[in-house]
Protein backbone atom coordinates (compact mmCIF):
# COMPACT_ATOMS: atom_id res chain seq x y z
CA UNK A 1 0.00 0.00 0.00
CA UNK A 2 1.28 3.53 -1.01
CA UNK A 3 0.62 6.19 1.51
CA UNK A 4 2.01 9.05 -0.64
CA UNK A 5 -0.58 11.60 0.19
CA UNK A 6 -3.25 12.62 -2.79
CA UNK A 7 -3.63 16.52 -2.13
CA UNK A 8 -5.81 17.49 -4.78
CA UNK A 9 -7.41 17.63 -8.42
CA UNK A 10 -8.74 20.72 -10.74
CA UNK A 11 -11.57 21.02 -12.87
CA UNK A 12 -11.06 22.40 -16.36
CA UNK A 13 -13.56 23.34 -18.99
CA UNK A 14 -13.80 24.75 -22.24
CA UNK A 15 -16.04 26.05 -24.66
CA UNK A 16 -17.71 25.61 -26.92
CA UNK A 17 -19.98 23.43 -25.18
CA UNK A 18 -19.70 20.38 -27.03
CA UNK A 19 -15.72 20.60 -26.44
CA UNK A 20 -15.52 19.73 -22.97
CA UNK A 21 -12.31 18.89 -21.62
CA UNK A 22 -11.93 17.52 -17.92
CA UNK A 23 -8.53 18.02 -16.84
CA UNK A 24 -8.00 15.92 -13.56
CA UNK A 25 -4.93 16.52 -12.16
CA UNK A 26 -3.72 14.47 -9.50
CA UNK A 27 -0.44 14.98 -7.62
CA UNK A 28 1.15 12.86 -5.18
CA UNK A 29 3.37 14.49 -2.54
CA UNK A 30 6.21 12.99 -0.68
CA UNK A 31 5.37 11.98 3.43
CA UNK A 32 7.09 13.90 5.64
CA UNK A 33 9.59 11.80 6.76
CA UNK A 34 10.06 11.31 10.75
CA UNK A 35 12.12 8.90 12.88
CA UNK A 36 11.38 8.55 16.80
CA UNK A 37 13.52 6.90 19.14
CA UNK A 38 14.14 6.25 22.74
CA UNK A 39 16.16 8.14 25.08
CA UNK A 40 19.33 10.53 24.64
CA UNK A 41 21.58 8.45 22.58
CA UNK A 42 18.50 8.22 20.11
CA UNK A 43 19.34 11.81 19.23
CA UNK A 44 22.42 10.13 17.30
CA UNK A 45 20.76 7.20 16.21
CA UNK A 46 17.96 9.42 14.45
CA UNK A 47 20.62 11.46 12.89
CA UNK A 48 21.77 8.23 11.02
CA UNK A 49 18.39 7.23 10.12
CA UNK A 50 17.42 10.37 8.95
CA UNK A 51 21.16 10.27 6.86
CA UNK A 52 19.55 7.13 5.19
CA UNK A 53 16.30 8.33 4.64
CA UNK A 54 17.67 10.97 2.91
CA UNK A 55 19.72 8.89 0.59
CA UNK A 56 16.43 6.94 -0.29
CA UNK A 57 16.65 4.37 2.15
CA UNK A 58 13.71 2.70 3.01
CA UNK A 59 11.96 3.08 6.97
CA UNK A 60 13.26 -0.55 7.12
CA UNK A 61 16.88 0.59 6.26
CA UNK A 62 16.65 3.61 8.55
CA UNK A 63 15.90 1.16 11.36
CA UNK A 64 18.51 -1.26 11.03
CA UNK A 65 20.77 1.71 10.66
CA UNK A 66 20.03 3.66 13.03
CA UNK A 67 20.45 1.68 16.04
CA UNK A 68 23.54 0.19 14.59
CA UNK A 69 24.97 3.93 16.48
CA UNK A 70 23.76 2.56 19.69
CA UNK A 71 25.16 -0.57 19.16
CA UNK A 72 28.39 0.69 18.48
CA UNK A 73 28.89 3.07 21.07
CA UNK A 74 30.31 1.44 24.17
CA UNK A 75 29.30 4.43 26.24
CA UNK A 76 25.17 3.00 25.71
CA UNK A 77 25.66 0.28 28.60
CA UNK A 78 22.35 -1.30 28.06
CA UNK A 79 22.83 -1.84 24.07
CA UNK A 80 25.36 -3.97 21.92
CA UNK A 81 29.03 -2.96 22.58
CA UNK A 82 29.90 -2.65 25.91
CA UNK A 83 26.95 -3.45 26.82
CA UNK A 84 26.49 -4.60 31.05
CA UNK A 85 26.63 -7.97 30.89
CA UNK A 86 24.29 -11.02 32.76
CA UNK A 87 24.93 -12.61 36.56
CA UNK A 88 27.50 -15.02 34.71
CA UNK A 89 29.47 -12.39 33.40
CA UNK A 90 28.36 -12.50 29.61
CA UNK A 91 26.73 -10.42 27.21
CA UNK A 92 23.98 -11.84 25.87
CA UNK A 93 21.94 -9.06 23.02
CA UNK A 94 18.20 -9.34 21.78
CA UNK A 95 17.32 -7.85 18.99
CA UNK A 96 14.33 -7.28 16.23
CA UNK A 97 13.22 -5.88 13.34
CA UNK A 98 9.62 -5.62 11.34
CA UNK A 99 8.71 -3.84 8.73
CA UNK A 100 5.32 -2.15 7.06
CA UNK A 101 5.08 -5.76 5.31
CA UNK A 102 4.47 -7.58 8.60
CA UNK A 103 8.20 -8.91 7.82
CA UNK A 104 9.65 -9.61 11.16
CA UNK A 105 13.31 -11.39 12.41
CA UNK A 106 14.49 -11.89 15.81
CA UNK A 107 17.66 -12.82 17.46
CA UNK A 108 17.41 -13.77 21.39
CA UNK A 109 20.67 -13.90 23.73
CA UNK A 110 23.12 -13.61 21.21
CA UNK A 111 26.64 -13.67 22.39
CA UNK A 112 29.98 -11.91 20.22
CA UNK A 113 27.72 -10.15 17.95
CA UNK A 114 28.42 -6.54 17.97
CA UNK A 115 24.99 -5.51 15.78
CA UNK A 116 22.41 -8.16 16.44
CA UNK A 117 19.82 -5.72 14.34
CA UNK A 118 21.59 -6.65 11.22
CA UNK A 119 21.34 -9.98 12.46
CA UNK A 120 17.59 -9.85 12.58
CA UNK A 121 17.34 -8.36 9.42
CA UNK A 122 19.00 -10.66 7.95
CA UNK A 123 16.79 -13.35 9.83
CA UNK A 124 14.07 -11.88 8.06
CA UNK A 125 15.23 -11.27 4.52
CA UNK A 126 17.28 -14.74 4.23
CA UNK A 127 15.63 -17.48 6.07
CA UNK A 128 11.62 -18.76 6.27
CA UNK A 129 12.37 -17.81 10.32
CA UNK A 130 11.37 -15.30 12.47
CA UNK A 131 13.66 -15.91 15.22
CA UNK A 132 17.27 -17.24 16.12
CA UNK A 133 18.13 -18.27 19.96
CA UNK A 134 21.48 -18.39 21.66
CA UNK A 135 24.26 -20.58 19.55
CA UNK A 136 21.99 -20.80 17.03
CA UNK A 137 21.87 -17.20 16.38
CA UNK A 138 25.43 -16.31 16.57
CA UNK A 139 26.35 -19.82 14.42
CA UNK A 140 23.49 -18.25 11.06
CA UNK A 141 25.30 -14.54 12.10
CA UNK A 142 29.29 -16.02 11.45
CA UNK A 143 27.74 -18.36 8.53
CA UNK A 144 27.04 -15.13 6.74
CA UNK A 145 29.92 -13.18 7.12
CA UNK A 146 29.09 -11.25 10.72
CA UNK A 147 32.58 -11.11 12.49
CA UNK A 148 32.81 -12.20 16.42
CA UNK A 149 33.59 -9.68 18.86
CA UNK A 150 34.58 -9.35 22.25
CA UNK A 151 31.42 -6.93 23.94
CA UNK A 152 33.05 -6.27 27.01
CA UNK A 153 34.88 -3.39 27.56
CA UNK A 154 37.37 -2.10 30.46
CA UNK A 155 34.22 -0.25 32.08
CA UNK A 156 31.87 -2.87 31.65
CA UNK A 157 33.77 -4.98 33.62
CA UNK A 158 34.70 -2.71 36.10
CA UNK A 159 31.44 -2.74 37.18
CA UNK A 160 30.57 -6.05 36.82
CA UNK A 161 33.47 -6.88 39.10
CA UNK A 162 31.79 -4.35 41.51
CA UNK A 163 28.40 -5.46 41.17
CA UNK A 164 30.02 -8.95 42.30
CA UNK A 165 31.35 -7.63 45.27
CA UNK A 166 27.94 -6.90 46.11
CA UNK A 167 28.20 -3.19 45.97
CA UNK A 168 25.22 -2.38 43.57
CA UNK A 169 22.80 -4.92 45.92
CA UNK A 170 20.35 -6.07 44.20
CA UNK A 171 20.70 -7.45 40.30
CA UNK A 172 18.98 -5.98 37.78
CA UNK A 173 18.29 -2.00 39.18
CA UNK A 174 21.07 0.09 37.15
CA UNK A 175 20.55 2.99 35.49
CA UNK A 176 23.59 3.62 32.80
CA UNK A 177 23.26 7.26 32.65
CA UNK A 178 24.12 7.91 35.87
CA UNK A 179 25.24 4.64 37.15
CA UNK A 180 22.47 5.22 40.06
CA UNK A 181 22.02 1.90 41.96
CA UNK A 182 18.39 1.62 43.39
CA UNK A 183 19.01 0.91 46.87
CA UNK A 184 16.37 -1.07 49.25
CA UNK A 185 15.57 1.59 51.26
CA UNK A 186 14.12 2.95 48.22
CA UNK A 187 15.35 6.49 46.27
CA UNK A 188 12.82 8.23 44.39
CA UNK A 189 10.79 7.06 41.79
CA UNK A 190 13.15 8.43 38.92
CA UNK A 191 15.65 6.01 39.86
CA UNK A 192 14.78 2.58 38.65
CA UNK A 193 17.16 1.69 36.38
CA UNK A 194 18.11 -0.32 33.54
CA UNK A 195 15.78 1.50 30.56
CA UNK A 196 18.28 2.41 27.96
CA UNK A 197 17.51 0.18 25.34
CA UNK A 198 16.97 1.44 22.13
CA UNK A 199 13.85 1.58 20.27
CA UNK A 200 13.18 3.18 16.75
CA UNK A 201 10.09 3.82 14.41
CA UNK A 202 10.41 5.63 11.12
CA UNK A 203 8.08 6.71 8.69
CA UNK A 204 9.51 7.07 5.16
CA UNK A 205 8.67 9.13 2.70
CA UNK A 206 6.42 6.59 0.65
CA UNK A 207 4.29 6.23 4.01
CA UNK A 208 6.00 2.86 5.04
CA UNK A 209 6.84 2.10 8.53
CA UNK A 210 9.30 0.28 10.00
CA UNK A 211 10.56 -0.35 13.66
CA UNK A 212 13.60 -1.80 15.70
CA UNK A 213 15.12 -3.03 19.15
CA UNK A 214 18.14 -3.74 20.74
CA UNK A 215 19.28 -4.43 24.21
CA UNK A 216 21.66 -6.05 25.92
CA UNK A 217 18.47 -6.38 28.67
CA UNK A 218 18.56 -5.67 32.69
CA UNK A 219 22.42 -5.59 33.97
CA UNK A 220 23.17 -8.79 35.56
CA UNK A 221 20.02 -10.96 34.54
CA UNK A 222 19.46 -14.43 35.13
CA UNK A 223 21.81 -15.72 31.96
CA UNK A 224 19.08 -16.39 29.04
CA UNK A 225 16.46 -14.03 30.74
CA UNK A 226 14.95 -12.60 27.95
CA UNK A 227 12.83 -9.50 28.28
CA UNK A 228 10.67 -7.32 25.58
CA UNK A 229 12.86 -6.20 23.34
CA UNK A 230 13.08 -9.26 20.75
CA UNK A 231 9.33 -10.30 21.12
CA UNK A 232 7.51 -8.83 18.43
CA UNK A 233 3.99 -7.46 20.11
CA UNK A 234 6.11 -6.66 22.67
CA UNK A 235 9.23 -4.42 22.06
CA UNK A 236 8.10 -3.68 18.99
CA UNK A 237 5.12 -3.77 16.68
CA UNK A 238 4.15 -2.55 12.98
CA UNK A 239 0.76 -2.70 11.17
CA UNK A 240 1.86 -0.84 8.01
CA UNK A 241 -2.02 0.53 7.48
CA UNK A 242 -2.05 1.77 10.40
CA UNK A 243 2.00 2.77 12.22
CA UNK A 244 3.86 1.56 14.41
CA UNK A 245 5.30 0.93 18.04
CA UNK A 246 8.24 0.05 20.30
CA UNK A 247 8.78 0.05 24.13
CA UNK A 248 12.14 0.43 26.50
CA UNK A 249 12.06 -0.35 30.37
CA UNK A 250 11.69 -3.49 32.58
CA UNK A 251 10.63 -6.21 29.94
CA UNK A 252 8.81 -8.34 31.87
CA UNK A 253 6.19 -5.09 32.59
CA UNK A 254 5.94 -4.98 28.88
CA UNK A 255 5.81 -8.60 27.73
CA UNK A 256 2.83 -8.98 30.52
CA UNK A 257 0.99 -6.41 28.40
CA UNK A 258 1.78 -7.74 24.85
CA UNK A 259 3.10 -3.35 24.91
CA UNK A 260 3.60 -2.54 21.70
CA UNK A 261 1.23 -4.66 19.53
CA UNK A 262 -1.78 -2.70 22.08
CA UNK A 263 -0.36 0.53 21.25
CA UNK A 264 -0.25 -0.27 17.40
CA UNK A 265 -3.97 -2.04 18.01
CA UNK A 266 -5.65 1.07 19.67
CA UNK A 267 -3.98 3.18 16.68
CA UNK A 268 -6.25 0.79 14.51
CA UNK A 269 -8.83 1.48 16.72
CA UNK A 270 -8.93 5.46 16.37
CA UNK A 271 -6.71 6.48 19.00
CA UNK A 272 -3.68 9.10 18.10
CA UNK A 273 -0.35 7.99 19.22
CA UNK A 274 -0.25 10.08 21.99
CA UNK A 275 -3.43 8.27 23.42
CA UNK A 276 -2.26 4.69 22.80
CA UNK A 277 1.25 4.63 24.28
CA UNK A 278 -1.22 6.47 27.13
CA UNK A 279 -3.29 3.25 26.94
CA UNK A 280 -0.94 0.52 26.57
CA UNK A 281 1.07 2.39 29.97
CA UNK A 282 -1.93 2.16 32.03
CA UNK A 283 -2.56 -1.62 30.79
CA UNK A 284 1.31 -1.77 32.00
CA UNK A 285 0.54 -0.41 35.36
CA UNK A 286 -2.95 -2.29 35.95
CA UNK A 287 -0.96 -5.65 35.11
CA UNK A 288 1.88 -5.06 37.22
CA UNK A 289 -0.31 -4.81 40.22
CA UNK A 290 -2.61 -7.46 39.29
CA UNK A 291 0.71 -9.90 39.15
CA UNK A 292 2.34 -8.72 42.09
CA UNK A 293 3.72 -11.68 43.21
CA UNK A 294 7.45 -11.49 43.62
CA UNK A 295 8.12 -8.19 42.42
CA UNK A 296 8.04 -4.58 43.40
CA UNK A 297 6.15 -1.58 41.44
CA UNK A 298 9.02 0.70 40.80
CA UNK A 299 9.92 0.05 37.83
CA UNK A 300 9.67 2.40 34.14
CA UNK A 301 8.26 1.53 30.92
CA UNK A 302 7.84 3.80 27.92
CA UNK A 303 6.31 3.54 24.55
CA UNK A 304 6.61 5.72 21.25
CA UNK A 305 4.37 5.21 18.17
CA UNK A 306 4.12 6.79 14.94
CA UNK A 307 0.70 6.38 12.81
CA UNK A 308 0.91 6.41 8.64
CA UNK A 309 -0.39 10.16 8.58
CA UNK A 310 2.97 10.91 10.32
CA UNK A 311 1.69 11.70 13.91
CA UNK A 312 3.88 10.50 16.96
CA UNK A 313 3.68 9.88 20.46
CA UNK A 314 5.18 8.72 23.85
CA UNK A 315 4.32 7.96 27.44
CA UNK A 316 5.33 6.13 30.04
CA UNK A 317 5.04 4.77 33.38
CA UNK A 318 7.09 7.67 35.71
CA UNK A 319 8.72 10.62 34.84
CA UNK A 320 12.22 10.14 33.56
CA UNK A 321 11.70 8.83 30.49
CA UNK A 322 12.52 10.43 27.21
CA UNK A 323 12.51 10.11 23.28
CA UNK A 324 14.21 11.79 20.08
CA UNK A 325 12.03 13.22 17.82
CA UNK A 326 13.41 13.94 14.15
CA UNK A 327 11.42 15.86 12.09
CA UNK A 328 10.79 18.67 9.91
CA UNK A 329 14.66 19.10 9.97
CA UNK A 330 15.35 19.22 13.62
CA UNK A 331 16.55 16.34 16.03
CA UNK A 332 15.26 17.12 19.76
CA UNK A 333 15.01 15.14 22.86
CA UNK A 334 11.85 15.41 24.55
CA UNK A 335 10.44 14.48 28.23
CA UNK A 336 7.39 12.35 27.56
CA UNK A 337 4.16 12.73 29.29
CA UNK A 338 3.98 10.35 32.14
CA UNK A 339 1.03 8.07 34.11
CA UNK A 340 2.43 7.96 37.73
CA UNK A 341 2.72 11.48 39.11
CA UNK A 342 1.82 12.70 42.75
CA UNK A 343 -1.55 12.53 41.72
CA UNK A 344 -2.54 8.88 40.59
CA UNK A 345 -4.92 7.10 41.72
CA UNK A 346 -5.66 3.15 41.02
CA UNK A 347 -8.74 4.36 40.20
CA UNK A 348 -7.41 6.24 37.27
CA UNK A 349 -6.88 2.83 35.63
C1 LIG B 1 14.66 -5.54 28.62
N1 LIG B 1 13.52 -3.61 27.75
O1 LIG B 1 15.46 -6.40 28.32
C2 LIG B 1 14.81 -4.18 28.04
C3 LIG B 1 15.53 -3.42 29.07
C4 LIG B 1 15.88 -2.09 28.72
O2 LIG B 1 17.74 -0.78 28.82
O3 LIG B 1 15.08 -1.29 28.31
N2 LIG B 1 17.16 -1.88 28.96
O4 LIG B 1 13.75 -5.73 29.43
Amino acid sequence: MCNRRYIGFGKNVLFPDFFIYITVLIIFVDMEQLVISTWKHGIAANEKAVEILNNGGTSLDAVEHGVRVAEDDPNVLSVGYGGLPDAEGRVTLDAAIMDWKARIGAVICVEHIKNPVSVARLILERTEHVCLAGEGAYNFAITNGFQPDILHTEGSIKKYIEWKKGLYGRSQEFHTDEYKVKKSGGLGINDDGNHDTIGMVAIDKNGHISASCTTSGTAWKLHGRVGDSPIIGAGLYVDGEVGGAASTGRGEECVRACGSFLVVEMMAQGMSPQEACEYAVKRVIKLNLLSHVNRDHDYQVGFIAVNVKGEYGAASVREGFEYALAAGGKNTLTKSKYIIDEKFEIEDL
